[in-house]
């Protein structure tokens, strides 16, 4: 089946960590985002990938080239990013005239409902969710064998079953794709489903295993779930007097040194660095070239490309862009003393992570000084940088703590 993915948008949710890296890079597990999706999509039986590229679109496109997995890739570019249905409308000179899949960029789908999508006519991905309130709320009918529309964010939904943003259209849908702007003013590929609820039958195709990735604590979410399918290979340097514990990959070229306890699942990147004397547990990625130093404790956290914590340093539940650089004694707080779920400011309002545990989120090249303390739900921009023994709290007039 022709797929098209959705990888052009801006990713304006996850600031910062996007503001020189389109979502679908940003790294999970041993991959960037979208190769995930990719993976899925070929294993469920995708024959074919339209790759919709836009911001970000170098990365994207060098990373897919013109085949991944076998099948052959299409990139088009979606000159604005002015909405999903414009999006698929863009991929459409590359598409022949038969059925045709659109898988959003950045989500994780597991591959049975995934196949079982392909195999049905048209069809739209479902979940079932806590809180369908931030979701595409799918009305069925009473048999819940037909969708029968959507409607988006409802404040009051009518059922917990939500579009998990993957379709499957027929060949003529090519001509529905010319909706109306939405209220926020984009062109919604939800519109073109419910043309395709009023004109064909639309089943609803249920995932056990999905993942929207569009806030920060998604993108460590998804590190779980994959540093989770990691089977243990220790390929790169270890000091016999570290210990490696359960499903831990160190790739070749990375250096684990004396006094180390890596506690999996975890991934350590070629060209990274642990120890000598840290500790790093929990579904843990130290990225390429990334390192963690002498008497470091990391937790359930996302080093990506270069980021360092050179000495004395502890952070848990966090995201760490490229090239962050912690200083010396820098600590993170990851846990409210009335114990609520932390919350993160995302497009300047307080959202709850839903998590109890969640640290920070630092922009590419963003640096601490020494004995700085960052409290749980602090964003640093990208090249931002705090003084020695400053101490940045969430909700502070900070501005650095914002964005
Ligand atoms: P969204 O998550 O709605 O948009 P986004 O990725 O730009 O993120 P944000 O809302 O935080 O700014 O998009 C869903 C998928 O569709 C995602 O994979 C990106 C893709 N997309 C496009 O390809 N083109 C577009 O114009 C838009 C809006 C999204």
């Amino acid at each position: 089946m022709q797929t098209v993915l959705l990888a052009a948008g801006r990713g304006t949710r996850m600031a910062p960590l996007t503001s020189s890296t389109a979502k679908p890079m940003l790294p999970v597990a041993d991959k960037p985002l979208v190769a995930h999706t990719a993976d899925a999509a070929v294993a469920a039986g995708a024959t074919r990938l339209v790759v919709v590229v836009g911001y970000g679109e170098d990365a994207v496109r060098e990373y897919f080239g013109d085949e991944f997995a076998g099948v052959p890739v299409t990139c088009v570019t979606q000159p604005e990013q002015r909405g999903t249905a414009d999006a698929v409308r863009t991929a459409v000179p590359a598409l022949d005239d038969g059925r045709f899949a659109v898988l959003n960029g950045d989500a994780l789908y597991d591959v049975q409902g995934l196949t079982a999508l392909y195999e049905n006519g048209t069809a739209v991905g479902s979940v079932r969710v806590d809180d369908p309130s931030s979701y595409g709320v799918l009305h069925t009918d009473d048999a819940g064998t037909h969708v029968t529309g959507v409607t988006e964010k409802p404040p009051d939904p009518s059922s917990n079953l939500v579009n998990a943003g993957a379709y499957t259209f027929p060949g003529e849908a090519t001509d529905w794709l010319d909706v109306d702007e939405s209220e926020r003013g984009e062109l919604e590929l939800t519109d073109v489903l419910e043309r395709a609820c009023r004109t064909v039958d639309v089943t609803p195709v249920s995932f056990d295993k999905w993942l929207d990735v569009g806030r920060p604590w998604e993108l460590l979410e998804a590190n779980e779930w994959k540093l989770a399918e990691l089977d243990r290979r220790v390929d790169g340097d270890v000091h016999p007097d570290a210990d490696i514990r359960g499903d831990v990959v160190v790739e070749a070229g990375a250096a684990v040194d004396a006094g180390v306890v890596v506690q999996g699942p975890a991934l350590v990147r070629e060209g990274a660095s642990v120890g000598p004397n840290a500790y790093v547990r929990g579904a843990t990625l130290v990225g390429r070239d990334a390192k963690v130093g002498h008497s470091v404790e990391v937790k359930n956290s996302v080093f990506s490309s270069g980021a360092t914590a050179g000495h004395l340093s502890y952070v848990g539940d966090s995201v760490l862009g490229e090239d962050v650089n912690l200083g010396a004694g820098t600590t993170v707080a990851n846990l409210r003393h009335d114990d609520a779920p932390v919350e993160l400011p995302v497009k300047g309002e307080r959202v709850s992570t839903g998590r109890r545990k969640f640290g920070v989120v630092l922009g590419d090249g963003a640096k601490t000084g020494i004995n700085t303390s960052l409290n749980a739900g602090v964003k640093l921009p990208a090249g931002a940088s705090t003084t020695p023994d400053e101490t940045v709290l969430f909700g502070s007039d900070d501005p650095r703590a914002e964005r």
